[in-house]
């Protein structure tokens, strides 16, 4: 009784929400129930208001929007957890939590797969978002002993991705610099029992570069920070990271918001957890360590042009972490090996060459450690029995705009082009299918279709990533030109393409020659062309790994394509669920809404189109069955049980609230209100009759 009474406190609350006052303060919790919901200015001034509220989560329907507050909130504990589970969408207000427990219940009644599409721009919040909903999932859904050891392994691979894929990068200090799509399996009774991770194009370039303010892979910092003594006199490693030249670039040793030290701790304990022997930590650590000596390696050139190791003691300890044989390392550092007409010849490297040779290894180590700790984890999350339904949870690199953007940026782009493109064909989609199943009328809303921008980038034979593969599989090391001038020849009229020529013969300057520009949906972004040699990160981190692997390569930029290809097959077989992020302000401060930003984000998101499809017409939907629980005392006729049929009851009950015929329209299984202003009038009644009610509520309140 006292936990009802309690809720119903809750509820009297939220439904206070409703009323025009707090409404003023706190703005509408579903912008379906803005007034002026054409206008951007008006949904804009609901975000802000919310925000400083602290309440940064909103929804346009069923879909989630969430401002990143850049500070902990008291949102997020077990008591909260407590109050989402089992309650509807629309009863209780907005929360990452609302959407979790919906998508798992979801699952469970009507047994078909979800999705849990996060996305939003580089430091928006999806990586915390997906957390929260897994922490959601690990903490509420019913366990035993046994499954219980399967959610800390699901929580605790979390921290050791990040240390190995997340880097500090001028957006965001925690930033996911590969893409991740996580499934949970769950059996009968609901109780998660598998999981299981796909990795995306990790950026290796990264283990060898970073732009200035920006830091290298988190768990170099953490092992340099957090390793005790002998670990450090083992790898032979000192502690300060400015000593080592892959961490250095950045200039950015320390995060004020990281502590590596703290972190080192969590991914140590986590290891063990997610399966890891001993030994496997230690070639793990051995790994590491190798990538940042390997860094160290340095070169000095002979009369004749030849190259050789300067560091010896530097290759000798780097052969014994990595368990390879030190002349052979040295070899393999300073030659090639051809094949010719069946022979294989070794031939020396130039300086440059040797250089490049040392840093495509570092990335090629660092690389295939990532895919091998995936592995490892997803083992240990197996499932043995495969028939049940599943939820999967996609987080993965915002869109960003760098300084310098390269070959990583621009998959990075291109798959959010993609997302969107899914969040476009499957809102519409099904907003357009439950206006036909309900019989009401469908009104056409005009939006930007990125399509055509897919389409440029991922045609088959005219896209860019056709013309980049082609020009990639050509000898020399030209290519970068002509990789421009053949997009020039084949995309160069595209609305979204554009170099530094004009049509009038003039030139163009803010791109430069070497580059091209693509408009995306969320903004212009300049790539350089991406054969080219300081780049290197096609001809470095593909070929000529895939050289030395003496195969043909499958380019990099297809091999993207394809696998995003097939995620998307898989996300379209899915019930989705959204969550957009939007980062308030660019300078990762709690308090702040840069409302220029937000306009930007909101736009490109699509998030006003997404309402004005929503609304079409009708501000608000609601199954009779839950409509008629939830007003039913508003009519004497209704309450406290209805026994015919629903539509019937819903019918009596707005005809005792005196709604008229333009205000709403009962579709075959949903009532459909047409205006906010009527839902607000109904809730207003409700809340003035709770006092009245709230005594048979103990009884018959069934914690809608
Ligand atoms: P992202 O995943 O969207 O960026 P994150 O989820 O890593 O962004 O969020 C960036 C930072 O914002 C976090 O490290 C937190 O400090 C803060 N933050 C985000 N959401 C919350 C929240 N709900 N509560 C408190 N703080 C939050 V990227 O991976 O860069 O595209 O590539
Ligand atoms: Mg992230």
């Amino acid at each position: 009784c006292g936990t009802r009474a309690a809720r119903l406190g809750t509820e009297v609350r939220l439904v206070m929400e409703s009323a025009l006052t707090a409404r003023d303060r706190v703005g509408v919790q579903d912008f379906v129930l803005l007034e002026n919901y054409n206008s951007e200015a008006a949904f804009i001034e609901n975000l802000r208001r919310r925000f400083r509220e602290n309440l940064i989560y909103t929804y346009i329907g069923s879909v989630l929007v969430s401002v990143n507050p850049y500070k902990e909130l008291e949102i997020y504990s077990k008591q909260q957890m407590e109050r989402y589970r089992g309650v509807s969408f629309y009863e209780i207000s907005p929360h990452i939590y609302a959407l979790s427990d919906n998508t798992y219940r979801a699952m469970r009644t009507e047994r078909k797969d979800q999705c849990i599409l996060i996305s939003g721009e580089s430091g928006a919040g999806k990586t915390e978002a997906s957390k929260k909903i897994l922490l959601y999932y690990a903490v509420t859904c019913p366990t035993n002993d046994h499954m219980a050891i399967l959610g800390d392994r699901l929580l605790q691979s979390n921290p050791v991705l990040e240390a190995f894929g997340n880097a500090k990068t001028l957006r965001n200090d925690n930033s996911s610099r590969f893409g991740k799509y996580m499934d949970v399996q769950f059996d009968f009774r609901g109780t998660p029992v598998g999981g299981h991770i796909l990795n995306y194009l990790l950026e290796k370039s990264r283990v060898v570069h970073q732009n200035h303010g920006e830091r290298n892979f988190h768990i170099f910092y953490q092992l340099l920070d957090g390793g005790d003594d002998d670990l450090l006199i083992t790898l032979d490693l000192e502690r300060n990271p400015q000593n080592y030249r892959y961490l250095v670039k950045g200039n950015c040793p320390r995060v004020s918001s990281i502590s590596d030290k703290n972190n080192w701790k969590v991914v140590m304990k986590a290891l063990p957890v997610i399966g890891f022997t001993e030994e496997e930590v230690q070639k793990l650590l051995n790994i590491i360590a190798s990538v940042l000596h390997l860094g160290n390696t340095q070169f000095g050139e002979g009369e004749e042009g030849e190259t050789y190791i300067t560091t010896e003691t530097q290759t000798s300890n780097l052969a014994k972490l990595l368990g390879v044989d030190g002349s052979a390392l040295r070899e393999a550092l300073t030659h090639k090996k051809l094949t010719a007409k069946g022979e294989e010849m070794i031939s020396p490297l130039n300086y440059e060459q040797a250089v490049s040779a040392r840093d495509a290894l570092a990335k090629a180590v660092y690389g295939r450690t990532f895919t091998w700790l995936v592995e490892k984890i997803n083992q240990s999350l197996a499932l043995k029995v495969t028939e049940f339904p599943l939820s999967w949870l996609l987080d993965i690199y915002g869109f960003e705009v760098l300084q310098q953007n390269s070959f990583e940026q621009f998959c990075i782009n291109y798959c959010n082009e993609k997302l969107q493109q899914l969040f476009i064909e499957l809102t519409l989609r099904s907003e357009q299918e439950e206006y036909e199943t309900e019989g009401i009328t469908w009104e056409t809303v005009q939006y930007f279709d990125n399509k055509i921008i897919c389409d440029l980038i991922e045609e088959k034979h005219k896209g860019i990533i056709s013309i980049l593969d082609e020009e990639c599989l050509r000898p020399g090391e030209t290519c970068d030109v002509s990789f421009l001038e053949k997009l020039e020849d084949t995309v160069g009229s595209h609305p979204h393409f554009i170099t530094h020529k004009l049509a009038n013969g003039k030139t163009r300057r803010v791109v430069s020659r070497e580059e091209f520009r693509l408009l995306h949906y969320a903004g212009e972004v300049n790539y350089n062309v991406m054969c080219q040699s300081d780049n290197q990160i096609l001809s470095h981190c593909f070929r000529r790994e895939e050289v030395i692997d003496q195969k043909r390569p499958e380019m990099a930029a297809t091999q993207f394509k394809n696998s995003l290809m097939k995620l998307m097959e898989i996300l379209m077989s899915k019930e989705p669920s959204y969550v957009r992020c939007i980062k308030p302000n660019d300078a990762k401060q709690p308090g702040r809404f840069d409302e220029v930003l937000v306009r930007h984000q909101v736009k490109y998101l699509g998030l006003m189109e997404n309402l004005r499809v929503r609304r079409a017409g009708f501000a608000y939907r609601r199954h009779f069955e839950a409509f008629l629980q939830r007003y039913k005392p508003l009519c004497p006729e209704t309450w406290p049980n209805w026994h015919g049929r629903l539509v019937d009851g819903v019918s009596t009950l707005v005809n005792h609230l005196g709604y008229k015929a333009e205000e709403y329209k009962l579709g075959r299984s949903k009532i459909f209100i047409r205006f906010p202003k009527t839902l607000f009038t109904t809730e207003d009644a409700l809340e003035a009759k709770k006092p009245e009610i709230a005594l048979t509520l103990q009884t018959s309140w069934r914690g809608y």
